[in-house]
């Protein structure tokens, strides 16, 4: 990891903003996140239940794949594996998806991941943030509050779905809204994975 710039990147300082369709409007009586697909039971979870969970805070690079990188942005939320221990998973459960608001749509965006790449302080739900230029604050609606997804640095940031709301928890991979229109499944911007 560290400072490395994955080809055909270029470095940014500031947090550009990039998305399809309108920005949610956050209302905390019907906002939710639901856990669902393989597994034993589906849950719902107010925002209430989400915020306290245990919080990670952790420095994660961004790329995106129109070629720009953010370096040493630091970042609270809850980590997906805090999410993922509140199902008991179906055998054979190896991805996800990751869902979020698409004008006025909850399930209307969604990108896919592997779930073992998803298990550490970098897989994180973040509703704040910080970097050198900046002290802690909320993120913008823009950039995903009250909850957006920042993927692992191994990912291009089209993972990282914004307005999050909920993960289903697959046995086969399958693409979400980017894939289907001819991006990577994996997305390994050290690869430059961005097509396929
Ligand atoms: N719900 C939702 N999430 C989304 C998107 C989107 O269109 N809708 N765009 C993705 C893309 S292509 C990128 S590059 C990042 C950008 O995040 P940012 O605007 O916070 O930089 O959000 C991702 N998450
Ligand atoms: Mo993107």
């Amino acid at each position: 990891m560290g400072n490395h710039l994955p080809p055909g990147q270029f470095e940014t300082e500031n947090w550009p903003i990039l998305h399809q369709g309108d920005i949610y409007e956050f209302d905390e009586n019907t906002w939710n996140f639901t856990l669902f697909g393989e597994v034993k039971e589906e849950i719902t979870l107010s925002y209430s239940d989400i915020m306290k969970l245990p919080k990670t805070i952790s420095t994660i690079d961004m790329h995106c794949v129109t070629t720009w990188s953010k370096f040493g942005s630091t970042f609270e939320g809850i980590a997906l594996r805090e999410l993922v221990e509140l199902v008991q998973l179906n055998e054979g459960v190896k991805y996800v998806k990751i869902y979020g608001y698409y004008n006025g749509d909850r399930y209307g965006y969604s990108a896919n991941l592997p779930l073992e790449a998803l298990l550490g302080d970098d897989a994180l739900f973040i509703y704040r943030w910080k970097d050198i230029q900046r002290d802690w604050q909320d993120i913008t609606p823009k950039h995903g509050y009250p909850l957006r997804l920042i993927p692992p640095a191994s990912f291009y940031l089209w993972k990282g779905t914004k307005w999050a709301s909920g993960i289903r928890f697959m046995k086969e991979d399958e693409e979400g809204f980017w894939e289907e229109l001819g991006y990577s499944m994996t997305a390994n911007p050290f690869k430059e994975e961005r097509y396929r």
